[in-house]
Formats: C-alpha cells, sequence, structure tokens
C-alpha cells in the first residue's frame, strides 16, 4: 500500500481569547485549507492504488518520481510492517515499539538505523534499490535468533496490496507448518553443545594493592574490547579490566577503598556504586557530583564501605551505551547475610552454614552483549559444577532493561537478601524474578544428581528457531561417591538433623 507519509499531520492551531472574530476566520480558513489538504491526498491516493493495480496503465514512472516509505515496527521479537516494495527510491520509517533496545540492519546493503530505544524512530533511505529479497535483522546479540529477522521483497512489479504486509513471529513458519526434523535435530544439536568454552571469563575477582595507611587500592580500565559472547561470536564490549562482567571487587566492613578508573572508552564516563553506602562525593554521577572523566582521563573515588551490602558498580554517564554493553560488575562489602540457623517452611539452615559454591548471575539483555548470564550466552554459560548434597550461593544481578524470572530445575531457591539487605522472612521458590537494579541472594541445596539447568523464564530469552541459546545454564550435580559417613553428612538439612547435631 502507498501512503503518503512525508504528509505533515495538521494540527490544530491554538485559540486566541484576544480576538474572537478573527480567531473564527483564521478557524474557518484552516478548516478549509485542511479538507483541501485531505481531499487531494485522497486523490493521489486513489491515483497510486490504481497505477499500483495489475492492470493499472501509465503509472510506470511512479516509482521514480519520490520515495515509497515502507513502515517497520520492531518489538520483542518481531519485525513487523511493510515488507515488500517495487524496485526505486524506498525509504525505511522504523519504529520500536518494543520495550528493549532495537535496531535495524538491512544485510545486503550494510545499513543500519542507530539504536533506538522503546517509542523512538529512525529512517533509512534505500536509494535505487534493485529488485531481490533483502534480509532485515535486530543486531543485538540473540534477538536476531529470537525472531527480529525478516525478508523485504523488492520486486520490479508494484507491490499488490495483500502480500505488502507481513512480519517475522520468533521463527514460525509462516504457514503454520514445522519441518519437525529439521527443527528438532536443531535444538537437541543447539543444547549438546553445552558447555562451550569461549574465550574470557568475567567476574573474576580483583586483588588490591594494600596502602600503607590499610586502604585497599583497585585499578580499573575501561575499554572496548572483543568479547566472545557465544561461540565463534565476537561483539564489541564496553569492559572493565577486558572482562565482562568486570572484575568483582570485594572488601570488609570499614575498608577504607580507593579505586582508580582510567577511561579509555571512546566517551566520557563515570562509576556509580549502585547499593553502596558512599558520600554524596563518591556517587558517581556527573556532573552533579563529579566532572565526567574524559577520554583518555583517569579518576579516583575514595570511600569507606561502612556498611554491609551486595551492590554493584556500572558506569552511569552514557550508561544505556557503556553499561549494556559490558561495563558491569558485582561489589561486595561484607559478608553475605547467611539466615544460618534459621528455620523456613519447616528447613533448618546450620548455625555454621557456609555453601559449597558461591557465585555471581549477572543478567543483562541488551546492548551488544544482549540476552547473556555472566556475560556468556549458551552454550558459552559456565555450568555450576557439584557434588550431590552441596550447598550453592547465587547472587543476582541485574543489569539489563528487563526483568528475568530465574527457574531452577528441582532445588528450591532460598531467598535471604533482596539488594543484599537480610530479609527478616526468608522464602523459597523455585522461580526469582530480577527487574532492573535489583539484585536476590539465594542459597540451594543440590540434593540429587543430574543435569539439571538453570535459566530465565521468558522462553524467548533462551529459544529459538534455531535453537537453546541466551539465558540458561545447569547445575551438574555429580553423585556423591562417599562412605556412609559422608553420604549421612550430604543428606538434605531438615529441621531433625539439624535438631540433631
Ligand atoms: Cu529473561
Amino acid at each position: 500500500m502507498t501512503v503518503l507519509e512525508d504528509s505533515p499531520a495538521p494540527s490544530a492551531p491554538e485559540s486566541d481569547n484576544g480576538g474572537g472574530g478573527l480567531a473564527f476566520i483564521a478557524m474557518a480558513g484552516l478548516l478549509i485549507a485542511l479538507v483541501a489538504t485531505v481531499v487531494v491526498i485522497g486523490l493521489i491516493g486513489l491515483l497510486r492504488d490504481e497505477g499500483a493495480g495489475p492492470g493499472g496503465a501509465g503509472g510506470g514512472g511512479d516509482a521514480a518520481a519520490g520515495p515509497v516509505t515502507l513502515g517497520l515496527t520492531l518489538s520483542e521479537f518481531a519485525i513487523d510492517g511493510d515488507l515488500v516494495a517495487q524496485a526505486g527510491n524506498v525509504d525505511l520509517a522504523v519504529t520500536n515499539a518494543g520495550s528493549q533496545q532495537h535496531d535495524l540492519v538491512v544485510e545486503e546493503l550494510g545499513m543500519q538505523t542507530r539504536m533506538l530505544n522503546g517509542g523512538d524512530s529512525d529512517a533509512l533511505s534505500l536509494s535505487s534499490i534493485g529488485p531481490g529479497s533483502y534480509t532485515l535483522f535486530c543486531s543485538v546479540p540473540g534477538h536476531r535468533e529470537s525472531g527480529m529477522e525478516a525478508e523485504l521483497i523488492v520486486s520490479t512489479e508494484p507491490p499488490t496490496g495483500e502480500a505488502a504486509a507481513g512480519g517475522s513471529h520468533g521463527g514460525h513458519a509462516a504457514d503454520g507448518e514445522y519441518d519437525a526434523e529439521a527443527m528438532d535435530a536443531k535444538m537437541v544439536e543447539s543444547m549438546l553443545a553445552f558447555p562451550t568454552e569461549t574465550e574470557g571469563l568475567g567476574n573474576q575477582i580483583l586483588e588490591p594493592e594494600m596502602l600503607p595507611d590499610g586502604t585497599k587500592r583497585f585499578v580499573l580500565e575501561a575499554s572496548v574490547i572483543e568479547w566472545e559472547v557465544a561461540p565463534g561470536e565476537f561483539v564489541e564490549a564496553w569492559a572493565y579490566n577486558g572482562q565482562v562482567p568486570g572484575p568483582q571487587i570485594i572488601v570488609d566492613v570499614g575498608d577504607k577503598v580507593q579505586v582508580e578508573l582510567t577511561n579509555n572508552t571512546p566517551l566520557g564516563t563515570d562509576i556509580h556504586w549502585h547499593g553502596i553506602s558512599t558520600p554524596n562525593s563518591e556517587d558517581g554521577v556527573a556532573p552533579f557530583t563529579q566532572e565526567p572523566i574524559g577520554v583518555g582521563e583517569t579518576f579516583t573515588y575514595e570511600f569507606v564501605a561502612d556498611q554491609p551490602r551486595i551492590g554493584m558498580y556500572h558506569a552511569h554517564f552514557h550508561s544505556q551505551i557503556s553499561v549494556l554493553n559490558g561495563m558491569f560488575a558485582a561489589f561486595r562489602v561484607g559478608d553475605r547475610p547467611y539466615p544460618s540457623g534459621q528455620t523456613i517452611s519447616g528447613i533448618t539452615i546450620p548455625e555454621d552454614f557456609q555453601p559449597d559454591v558461591e557465585l555471581p548471575m549477572v543478567l543483562n539483555d541488551a546492548g551488544t552483549i544482549g540476552l547473556t548470564l555472566n556475560g556468556k550466552s549458551f552454550p558459552a554459560t559456565e555450568p555450576i559444577v557439584v557434588e550431590e548434597g552441596d550447598w550453592v550461593a547465587v547472587d543476582y544481578y541485574n543489569e539489563g532493561l528487563t526483568a528475568h524470572p530465574m527457574h531452577q530445575h528441582q532445588f528450591p531457591q532460598l531467598v535471604y537478601a533482596k539488594d543484599g539487605f537480610p530479609l527478616d522472612q526468608p522464602y523459597w521458590a523455585d522461580t526469582v524474578n530480577v527487574a532492573p537494579g535489583e539484585r536476590y541472594s539465594v542459597i540451594f541445596q543440590a540434593a540429587a544428581p543430574g543435569v539439571w539447568v538453570f535459566h530465565c523464564h521468558i522462553l524467548t530469552h533462551v529459544e529459538n528457531a534455531e535453537g537453546m541459546f541466551g539465558m540458561v545454564t545447569a547445575v551438574v550435580v555429580n553423585e556423591a561417591e562417599a562412605t556412609t559417613e559422608d553420604a549421612t553428612e550430604e543428606e538434605p538439612v531438615t529441621e531433625d538433623a539439624s535438631a540433631e547435631g
């Protein structure tokens, strides 16, 4: 369908209370102009439609007369709109109607819109586009695989009305038919690829330099690196110390902390200590609390970590670019507030509780990093390998743009802290929903052997027509090969068991 989308929408004139008569005449004039415009647009539309019809004569020069605008809508996770055009000058009017960031790439032409926030629009002018099939997709990692891919068909013939609207819908076959053999095989293959080792590992614990006065000094460099987000898939990540997530900083309550940051990214930056207690001057919110740290500049933060916290650090200035692209990391002050000795729904956690594995689980869904756990997309995500009966402590951190309900198969998660604050009433859950900016701390006992998947339950964050990807890992529980004594010790902790000990 050809629509004159370029025409500016007529806007209502503001009323002028001072000159009623004049205003009326002006209004009447505008109304007439408006009606005339509508009639003219209607006529042009009629003429164009006729020209575009199969039997239309004399419409041949139409495409060359001016660009035809195709409206395209991006959302989670589809590209919808007008996908058929006649060769000539074609404009793509692209709107992001979703809640996450998306862009649109025309693969064969190497053209790309800017990254669009929800509600934003951009246009691409495909001048003198020749007949053919052009692949459109969103370049945010994982989004194309989730369904944000479509074909733009450009032909020598004008499009017919019915063929013009189409779109992508999560890899479903357009006619409702599935190639079971091929799709099942892809799914199996993608899942059996887990785990695949990739270059680069995030969350490495950053060792401080001890200054003479006892200050713990940490050195960070922010720069743009090549990051293997999925096997063989390298993206431009914005990273602290060459890793995504950045290195973990762990200090004790009362420590004097110094963090020196050198900014080698292409934009000014700062570091906000999210959830950490600091003086205002160290809050890392340029330009309110400091000047932006310019490209190539170094800045040092200094504060006393006076409160126990499970926090994170990330850029605040240009965060919608730098954080989404990888500039985020975990920051903990003091010990995790485990619910030792507490009884929750009949299960008692031992007084001397110590998990066998402690790990951060940093969630992201946008930027160049895309749908990931700890900076990696399945099957590059790291499995959690434990012995039967082991306890695992996980801190969730959401550095992305949408919530992720993290579902652990089989083993209930005991949620004992929210944003690092110990809960008066911890609770058991198999799915923990983590919204942007939030942290939840959980423990669970790997009480049965096997491979137990652990994933975000927004299913398009973990699967597409090509198979499994994104926010999935697994707890791999090895059978306890122990003496009877050890086996008893590894029994799930119950109220009775704890009473004995
Ligand atoms: Cu998710």
